[in-house]
């Protein structure tokens, strides 16, 4: 080997830590979840020794007012910041950020079970069966799901309204708790800037050939005191103008020019 590509490998080897692909992320959209954000990593990033992986928690924090970068840093976690607030902007910059080539995405508010995340990863980076992976809450007794009747039922009528409509076979649409490999996201529209991201990246997934598998999980009560970051209205309104614009691509996609 002569000394010019030796030289060019040593500059290579510099850079490699910050560009080496992992496994898989474990991506946390923060606000204001300094109670919870550093357990969350804390058992994410066990999940990740424990299945000999390599991969990193990343927390996308959007303006939190309370100590949530600085709790998730200590834990161990990768903190980014988007300045621009809502739940689609901070999964986006994280997906364009995130590492690993399995991208497992979670609240930080540790209502997803994190110490346990082999049904999310399995199937895409070993059985290469799915590519992407969407928890169900609602595989249970209804008094177990820690969610209230209007979002549950809100919930419900969404999702119900997404499959008949866009024909993505989805029974519980707004799960935060999903994995897929990092790439079929990329190119991901960004006009889903809040919590109808959920709907918008499962429609998408769906329109393009995606393999989707389910999985039954438990949702665990919030901290107490702790408010939900969704707006019934707000947010109901923002998912029902994603499901039309989605079945209407669909329509499109399907009628003959
Ligand atoms: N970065 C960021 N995270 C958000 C925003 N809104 C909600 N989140 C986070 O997204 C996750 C889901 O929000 P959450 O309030 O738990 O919604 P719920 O599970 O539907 O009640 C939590 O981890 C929140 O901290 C936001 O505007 N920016
Ligand atoms: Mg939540």
């Amino acid at each position: 080997m002569t000394g010019q590509p030796r030289a060019r490998l040593a500059s290579l080897a510099i850079q490699l830590p910050d560009a080496t692909p992992l496994d898989v992320t474990i991506l946390l959209p923060c606000r204001n979840e300094a109670a919870t954000v550093a357990v969350c990593t804390t058992l994410a990033l066990a999940w990740i020794a424990r299945r000999n992986l390599t991969g990193e928690v990343l927390v996308v924090d959007n303006a939190s007012t309370d100590t949530s970068p600085a709790n998730a840093r200590t834990a161990g976690a990768r903190v980014i910041n988007e300045p621009r607030v809502g739940y689609g902007n901070a999964l986006r910059t994280g997906i364009g950020s995130a590492r690993g080539r399995i991208v497992i995405m979670a609240d930080a508010d540790n209502t997803y079970d994190l110490t346990d995340l082999d049904a999310f990863y399995d199937p895409i980076a070993l059985d290469h069966t799915h590519d992407i992976v969407i928890g169900d809450r609602f595989n249970q007794p209804p008094a177990r799901v820690a969610m209230s009747s209007l979002h549950r039922a809100g919930n419900w009528a969404l999702s119900a309204l997404t499959r008949a409509t866009t024909g993505t076979p989805v029974h519980d649409l707004h799960c935060g708790l999903r994995s897929f490999t990092r790439t079929t996201m990329t190119d991901l529209p960004t006009w889903s800037t809040g919590m109808e991201f959920a709907t918008h990246m499962l429609t998408h997934a769906h329109h393009q050939h995606l393999r989707i598998a389910q999985t039954p999980i438990t949702l665990h009560a919030p901290a107490n005191g702790r408010r939900s970051n969704l707006h019934p209205l707000r947010d109901g309104l923002r998912h029902l103008a994603t499901i039309a614009r989605e079945a209407l691509r669909r329509r499109a996609a399907r009628t003959p020019t």
